[in-house]
């Protein structure tokens, strides 16, 4: 009794397969397969404009802060200096307090006019205002004032970034200093990137 229960359970499974795969066939003699084209970048239709050509531009030459040693005082939280010139804009550094340094050994001496403070692009990144000025020195030592204090605004519109260009200057240490911010989420200066140009 066992054996012929087992037999019709197997006729029906088997059944039941067949039955299955021709519905399948079916189906696939409907189905069109199309081959995507070749496409080496992501396209944007010209009725909407890369965001990016609204950003603030940045001098093209190479960014002389990337990767050098910085120094800063007191931190918030987890957002520690070194996020500060990593190249990412995912990352950032926030001071504790005011006013907050950041200095720069550029490890050689450059004709510096340039510095750009960017943080994350990210709307979400609410429109704030940072007073920020940037001292130069070829010792790291005594520093003289490239660009007095000012205030910047930043807004995701533009890139989230400001630049701040002065004469050119030959430095072998930049100071950026910031001593405001009008973002009600911290009592400290942000930046998830500071660039350096000649
Ligand atoms: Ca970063």
């Amino acid at each position: 009794m066992k054996r012929l229960f087992c037999l019709i359970f197997a006729l029906l499974l088997a059944a039941t397969c067949l039955a299955f795969g021709e519905e399948t066939d079916a189906i696939e003699t409907i189905v069109t397969i199309v081959t995507a084209p070749d496409q080496t970048k992501a396209e944007r239709p010209p009725c909407f404009p890369d965001p990016a050509d609204d950003y603030i531009p940045l001098p093209e030459g190479e960014n002389l802060a990337l990767g050098k040693p910085v120094l800063s005082g007191a931190h918030t939280d987890v957002y520690v200096i070194k996020n500060v010139n990593d190249g990412k804009t995912d990352t950032y550094w926030e001071s504790k307090g005011f006013p907050a340094e950041t200095v720069f050994d550029l490890q050689g001496t450059f004709s510096v006019s340039t510095v750009a403070v960017c943080l994350n692009p990210s709307s979400v990144w609410e429109p704030r205002i940072q007073e920020i000025a940037v001292m130069v020195s070829l010792d790291g030592e005594t520093f003289t004032q490239a660009a007095a204090p000012e205030k910047y605004s930043f807004d995701a519109a533009t890139g989230n970034r400001v630049r701040i260009d002065f004469d050119a200057a030959q430095t072998a240490f930049v100071k950026v200093i910031f001593t405001l911010n009008s973002s009600s989420r911290t009592g400290g200066a942000q930046a998830a990137e500071i660039c350096i140009f000649e």
